[in-house]
């Protein structure tokens, strides 16, 4: 199929979070986020940039991806026939290295306009097959811990398969413990975002008192084989978040068993293609895949769930209700999961959920629209 973007637009909308959310690199109130439109002919396609307000999480944060949009991304596809869509769309901006989650955002966006275009749900354009996805949540760091087991008695009751909780140095295994005690059977797992080093190699043997499902990332953000160690002596699973920014660094984590579960971000790992990629990787080895969030408004949600419709995707993701995160979601209808903690995939074309624009537009704080 012919595809010709007219024009690009990037916008910036801000929206507060219902509730902070807190991981061993910060706190986050309220979220800046980019989308970007691609206006093709015939179809408008939206992408959501999941990097975050400060370079805490990755290198990207908002105002890096807004720049490297402008000045690089966007002249290299403005004007441009596409005849390979979201794909040829990656191929494209191959000549700018790293800022993954600012290519991610345009090509997701022109992913989005093939699949209306050609009139196909997202998830079958990209070859997903699953109609209920499990749904997990991701529960940050609490001012008590009373607080955080009143959350993950709440998450419990809605019916959320999989409960994971934030962990750092000085709230970890006291946590663990006590989530364990009131909840002995939920499925559970944890999540690090780097807070350690093998130097804590004893301290980390202790998670596995707790029939952790997995703990995610313990180490450092760019590091493989030093995580293939810890896993050799540790009984409990890793799995691997932000180490994993390629279909290549997927293989080497599998080959160097430095983790037996990876979490495939759309964003993270640069697009749609790239993420494909991954977990085909991780099918071939049959190493079970989960999609992770970023605090996605319901743009990003939505490509989240279009994503988690492949076939590996076997865990529960980190993709949860709208009503989680805000109090009036840009997407119509908002994302809900049922009592059994399941999300189901409808037959419409494209994204599945229409945007909001008017309530988009009423947000947005700054916007620029690029043509060829
Ligand atoms: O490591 O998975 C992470 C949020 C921001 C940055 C990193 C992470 C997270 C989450 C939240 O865990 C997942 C969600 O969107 O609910
Ligand atoms: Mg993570």
């Amino acid at each position: 199929m012919i595809m010709k973007i007219e024009a690009i637009t990037l916008r910036e909308i801000r929206m507060p979070l219902v509730h902070f959310f807190e991981t061993s690199f910060g706190r986050t109130t309220e979220r800046r986020i980019l989308l970007v439109t691609a206006h093709c002919e015939g179809a408008d396609g939206w992408g959501e940039c999941t990097a975050g307000e400060h370079p805490f999480f990755s290198e990207e944060a908002t105002d890096t991806a807004w720049w490297v949009l402008k000045e690089y991304l966007a002249p290299m596809l403005t004007g441009q026939t596409l005849l390979g869509g979201g794909r040829e769309a990656a191929f494209r901006m191959y000549g700018v290295r790293g800022h993954r989650m600012a290519k991610a955002a345009l090509e997701n966006a022109v992913w989005d306009a093939e699949a209306q275009a050609k009139n196909v749900p997202l998830w079958k354009l990209v070859g997903g097959s699953r109609r209920e996805l499990a749904a997990g949540v991701s529960i940050g760091i609490q001012n008590t811990h009373e607080e955080l087991l009143k959350k993950i008695a709440t998450e419990v009751a809605a019916g959320y398969q999989r409960i994971k909780v934030k962990v750092k140095p000085g709230w970890d295994v006291d946590v663990l413990a006590k989530i364990r005690e009131r909840f002995p059977s939920i499925m559970l797992s944890c999540d690090a975002n780097s807070a350690y080093t093998l130097d804590d190699l004893d301290h980390l043997k202790l998670f596995d008192d707790f029939r952790l499902l997995m703990i995610e990332q313990p180490l450092w953000s760019d590091e493989i084989y030093l995580h293939a160690l810890l896993q050799h002596s540790l009984a409990t699973s890793l799995c691997l978040d932000e180490s994993i920014l390629s279909a290549r660094h997927a293989m080497a984590a599998i080959e160097l068993k430095a983790c037996r579960i990876l979490n495939v971000k759309l964003g993270r790992v640069g697009g749609f293609s790239e993420a494909i990629r991954v977990h085909d990787v991780a099918l071939a080895s049959e190493i079970p895949v989960w999609c992770g969030g970023m605090l996605e408004s319901g743009l990003g949600r939505a490509h989240n769930l279009a994503l988690s419709t492949l076939p590996g995707f076997s865990l529960p993701g980190d993709v949860s209700a709208s009503a989680r995160y805000w109090k009036e979601d840009i997407i119509e209808p908002e994302v809900t999961v049922s009592g059994q903690g399941t999300i189901a995939i409808g037959d419409q074309p494209g994204r599945g959920y229409a945007l909001r624009e008017d309530l988009i537009e009423r947000l947005t704080v700054r916007k620029e629209t690029f043509r060829a």
